[in-house]
């Protein structure tokens, strides 16, 4: 099973590159810099790195980025998620980044996008991996923010699939965005949204209804309403399910109760992947493994998961079918 595991191709919807900084990295950046940590050592890194909820890792999230100035931070940064991705047989990726997190800091949105554009041309040469790029708004700041964001995107409409809403879900509802996505939308991105993490299902039905997402990213929550779930199933609406994150971040108590296995059952189209792999425990492939094990997923499970993750990219058909 784990080389099972290991060698099935994957594709991957749902991981935020700043979430990729390993401890190792954010002292090497922070030295390349000279930029003072609130850590002494790695080991004190990765013990904070104990979290209650989302907003107590977004704390910590944030000011771990710091350390990324310079195009080459960000081009180094993608190159060595690439390279992971692409040892556990990671085809096709959908890498989220946060401009906001960025400029709000004084770096350059250009500096931020020709780092890691660049990394997934590279990538795309010397390791045979496809990657897009989705640019997430922060829902914690305001709907101008995010507009002022999408016209800052508009000359690399071409290098930018997808738009994407992450950050504190309580309290900042897809609505807040509807204006922002439509614009997005009349510019020709397609669009998904962070919904049903810590928030409610009423969430998922707004980024379905108001912001016309192709997919959730997360979605667990839907289960709390039959509707949703009926619809989620008709429409075949991927989810882009993250076990190790919904662990970390006390959306369930343990991988053994994760409800995924009971999605996937119900014939929802539920995809894995890793969200935040340096602060959550693991790459897409350690999730796969550790939900697995703990849910006792069939390889068929494991098969029918993979299939749904490339059939929900946002690869041309052609594409996609080469690969399915
Ligand atoms: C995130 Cl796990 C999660 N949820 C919402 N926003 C995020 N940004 C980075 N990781
Ligand atoms: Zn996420």
């Amino acid at each position: 099973m784990d080389t099972f595991l290991q060698q099935i191709p994957k594709a991957e919807l749902h991981i935020h590159i700043e979430g990729s900084l390993e401890p190792e990295t954010m002292f090497a950046l922070a030295k390349r810099n000279g930029i003072e940590l609130a850590y002494k050592s790695v080991q004190e890194v990765r013990d904070a790195y104990n979290f209650q909820n989302l907003q107590s890792f977004l704390d910590l999230y944030y000011a771990g980025m710091s350390v990324l100035q310079t195009q080459q931070d960000f081009y180094d940064l993608t190159w060595a998620y690439l390279q992971k991705a692409a040892a556990e047989n990671v085809r096709h990726t959908e890498i989220f980044f946060d401009p906001q997190a960025h400029t709000s800091r004084g770096i350059e949105f250009a500096t931020v996008h020709t780092g890691i554009h660049q990394a997934l041309q590279d990538a795309k040469e010397k390791l045979g991996i496809s990657a897009y790029l989705i640019l997430c708004f922060l829902r914690h700041l305001s709907a101008e923010s995010a507009m002022a964001t999408l016209e800052q995107a508009l000359p690399y409409k071409d290098t930018i699939v997808a738009v994407g809403l992450d950050s504190s879900e309580m309290g900042n509802p897809p609505s807040k965005f509807q204006r922002v996505f439509d614009r997005a939308r009349e510019a020709g991105f397609y669009t998904v949204a962070h919904a049903g993490e810590e928030g409610p299902p009423e969430y998922i039905w707004e980024a379905i209804k108001l912001l016309n997402v192709s997919r959730i990213d997360h979605g667990v929550r839907c289960v709390e309403d039959t509707q949703l779930v009926k619809y989620l199933i008709e429409q075949q609406i991927p989810l882009t399910v993250c076990p190790l994150s919904n662990i970390k971040l006390c959306v369930f108590d343990a991988l053994e109760k994760h409800n995924i296995k009971q999605l996937l059952h119900m014939g929802l189209c539920v995809t894995v992947n890793s969200d935040d792999p340096a602060y959550f425990g693991g790459y897409v492939a350690e999730n796969l493994q550790q939900t697995q094990q703990a849910l006792g997923l069939s390889q068929q499970d494991i098969y029918q998961m993979m299939k749904n993750s490339f059939q929900a990219t946002f690869l041309n058909p052609e594409e996609k079918q080469a690969r399915i």
